[in-house]
């Protein structure tokens, strides 16, 4: 996809440069973002914008630093005292390349990184109708306990006798959704989208992010290794959608919920199509 190319070319040229210090946590952050990923969110961002008419430089920096917050929560989610993956994309997961002290640093020199490019690329783009502040606080708001903070917190807690609908999708709708409504909110922030267009891209992401998420249980179980570049059954602890309504089920939930996203864009009519297409790319995913 030509987005997220744009998004791969651009990401390693917005770290510090080689032999800049401290070298090894510098290092490890370009291990863990520059990684091959598909770079959804970023090409969320890109999308909503473009499709609203900017397509200036500077929103590919705003998408950018939409993936460094995302290659952050993953470093996180993998440590040892979370998830303790072994595999991530395909390679070894940041703390078992570069030692959990680098990692954890790094995740968080991503984090700051992204919040900069904002401030950055927000007063270089100055949209009508949002100011920085505007973009910071959607970003921050979707991270934080409101959002993949409070997301993980209780998935973390949460064990199998805990399994019921509204909690899963309490904790998938904060640690996935929120990245997921962020993105699309920032692109449209930086496209000035009134509040028509903002609200309707907002409940496409929300259900976009869900059923991406449901997708993510679905391919531990489902999933081959080469393919997702993860290792299988990491969730088999976890309380999941997969659990709660078997594989079927949890694929008819994908469905309905592409649905729903698909549905919030009505009021944008034909140039929304190209979120359309994201939306299908969502529900035939392999990876
Ligand atoms: C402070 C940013 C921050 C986070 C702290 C660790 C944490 C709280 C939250 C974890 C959130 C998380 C990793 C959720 C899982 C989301 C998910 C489905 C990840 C996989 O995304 P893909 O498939 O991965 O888009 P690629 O590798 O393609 O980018």
């Amino acid at each position: 996809m030509e987005l997220a190319a744009a998004v791969d070319r651009r990401l390693p040229e917005l770290l510090p440069g080689a032999g800049s210090r401290p070298e090894r946590v510098i290092e490890a952050m370009r291990y863990a973002l520059t990684t091959p990923g598909k770079r959804l969110r970023p090409v969320l961002t890109l999308t909503v914008a473009e499709m609203l008419g900017e397509d200036r430089p500077e929103v590919l920096d705003l998408a950018c630093a939409v993936e460094m917050v995302h290659a952050c929560s993953l470093v996180l989610d993998d440590l040892p005292s979370m998830d303790d993956a072994r595999l991530r994309r395909g390679r070894e997961t940041t703390h078992r390349a570069f030692g959990e002290d680098v990692a954890i640093l790094a995740a968080f020199a991503l984090f700051n990184r992204a919040y900069a490019l904002v401030c950055e690329a927000g007063m270089r783009l100055s949209p009508r109708r949002y100011s920085v502040a505007d973009l910071g606080h959607h970003l921050a708001r979707a991270i934080g306990t409101e959002g993949l903070v409070g997301g993980q917190a209780l998935d973390l807690e949460s064990r199998e006798r805990d399994l019921d609908l509204e909690r899963l999708e309490y904790i998938h709708s904060h640690k996935t959704g929120a990245l997921f409504i962020a993105a699309a909110e920032l692109g449209a922030m930086a496209a000035g989208a009134r509040r028509k267009e903002f609200d309707a891209v907002s409940l496409y992401a929300k259900n976009l992010g869900l059923a991406f998420q449901i997708g993510d249980d679905l391919l531990d179980v489902v999933g081959r290794p080469e393919e997702t570049g993860k290792d299988s059954q990491q969730d088999t602890h976890k309380v999941t959608f997969v659990k709660l309504l078997g594989v079927d089920g949890a694929r008819s939930l994908i469905v309905e919920l592409l649905e729903f996203a698909v549905e919030a864009l009505t009021p944008l009519g034909k140039k929304a199509e190209p979120l359309r297409s994201l939306a299908g790319y969502v529900r035939v995913r392999e990876r």
